[in-house]
């Protein structure tokens, strides 16, 4: 059976299907939201965001609820994102760090040597970067009655630790390797204090009205299953451990962690992000029970022709079941994306019947 199309669903009977899905509790259909779903692939976006570094930007509390709720608006996603970055916490003590435009987090002085966890202070959300917590309240007060929640996230340790480490984007993560490997004490202290900032600010996202929240460790795929459960696994538990009794989902992701998938499901989340890398049925294999997954259309398939995608977008529905399922991407939206896909394919997801899907036995 299929129904009609259309971001109502979204809404329907005041329930969110998306804490529902991640509670893995029964939906009337399986909720979607994209990965950078606010940012450069929206017209509106370009128009709104103005030039400068995102981390001005997300100063005004006006402008990053506006490009929060831009997506909501222009999808019908079941779930709205705060419009920020993982960097925002270590920038906001003062370690030194900005976001260059088509780059991304670029840190002038690499932490290098124990004299540099100075710079790793705690944070003090109210202090020192207030315009996140407004920004929340913002957003969710113009969610208020649609059903849409608003979910809050943080950069996990390893993630931030790479670009403060690296001092930019990497591909090898060499010097990140290289630390956590010549000196464990330091290493294991660095993941320390970014837990915590990642605690801290997560707790105050949340406070202010945030309804799930997201761990984003994008890049913890370069790491071997060893290094990850001994030098990563323990500082990624805490964060969820110190949010538990927030009593939010709280969803796992990364990006080429299929070999990781059964360890990042230890650390304690609701929810565990899969990427295009490994269908979602073997994912779940792999996850075990009493997690729900969320993912995993190819980011990049969004730009091929849109019966091609409608036949992935199926296949993924299929595979992941129709039951514990966020229909998402495997990343972020690439930029060059077309935004009416993105809405045919929320349109797609929303007409699907769960029940169905849960007897289709993953078949395509
Ligand atoms: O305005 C700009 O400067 C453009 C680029 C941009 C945007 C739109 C950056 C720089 N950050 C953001 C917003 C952002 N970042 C959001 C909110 C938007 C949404 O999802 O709708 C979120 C959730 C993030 C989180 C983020 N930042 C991650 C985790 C998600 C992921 O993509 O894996 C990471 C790794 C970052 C670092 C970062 N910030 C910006 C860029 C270009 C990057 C990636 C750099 C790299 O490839 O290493």
């Amino acid at each position: 059976m299929t129904r009609s199309s259309g971001s109502v669903f979204a809404v329907q009977d005041g329930r969110s299907a998306f804490l529902d899905a991640c509670r893995g509790q029964d939906v009337d259909h399986v909720p979607v939201w994209f990965m950078r779903q606010a940012g450069r692939s929206l017209p509106e976006y370009r128009a709104a965001r103005g030039t400068g570094s995102i981390l001005d930007a997300l100063k005004s509390p006006e402008l990053a609820a506006e490009l929060t709720m831009q997506p909501v608006r222009r999808y019908g996603v079941d779930a709205a994102i705060l419009f920020s970055d993982i960097i925002v916490p270590v920038a906001a003590v003062g370690f030194g760090v900005d976001v260059e435009a088509g780059r991304g987090p670029v840190v002038a002085r690499p932490f290098r040597s124990a004299a540099d966890l100075q710079r790793l202070r705690p944070l003090d959300p109210s202090a020192d970067a207030p315009y996140v917590a407004e920004t929340v309240g913002l957003a969710v007060r113009e969610l208020q009655g649609t059903g849409v929640p608003l979910i809050g996230f943080a950069g996990a340790p390893f993630t931030v630790a790479s670009y403060l480490v690296e001092g930019g984007p990497s591909r090898s993560y060499a010097a990140t390797k290289t630390l956590m490997r010549s000196d464990p004490g330091l290493w294991r202290e660095l993941l320390d204090r970014l837990a915590d900032l990642a605690i801290t600010s997560l707790r105050s996202q949340v406070m202010a009205g945030a309804s799930a929240v997201q761990l984003f460790d994008s890049w913890a795929g370069a790491l071997s299953p060893g290094d990850y459960a001994e030098r990563v696994l323990p500082a990624t538990r805490r964060v969820f451990e110190g949010i538990s009794d927030l009593e939010v989902p709280r969803i796992h992701f990364g990006v080429g962690t299929g070999e990781l998938l059964g360890l990042m499901a230890a650390a304690g989340a609701e929810v565990v992000g899969v990427d295009w890398r490994v269908p979602l049925d073997e994912a779940r294999r792999r996850v075990g029970p009493g997690h729900a997954l969320q993912g995993n259309l190819d980011p990049a398939l969004c730009l091929a022709p849109w019966q091609v995608v409608a036949g992935e977008v199926m296949e993924v529905l299929a595979r992941g079941g129709g039951v514990g399922h966020v229909f998402n991407l495997g990343h972020g939206v690439l930029p060059q994306t077309d935004p009416e896909i993105l809405k045919r394919i929320v349109d797609l997801v929303h007409a699907a019947d769960p029940a169905e899907l849960c007897s289709s036995e993953a078949i395509v």
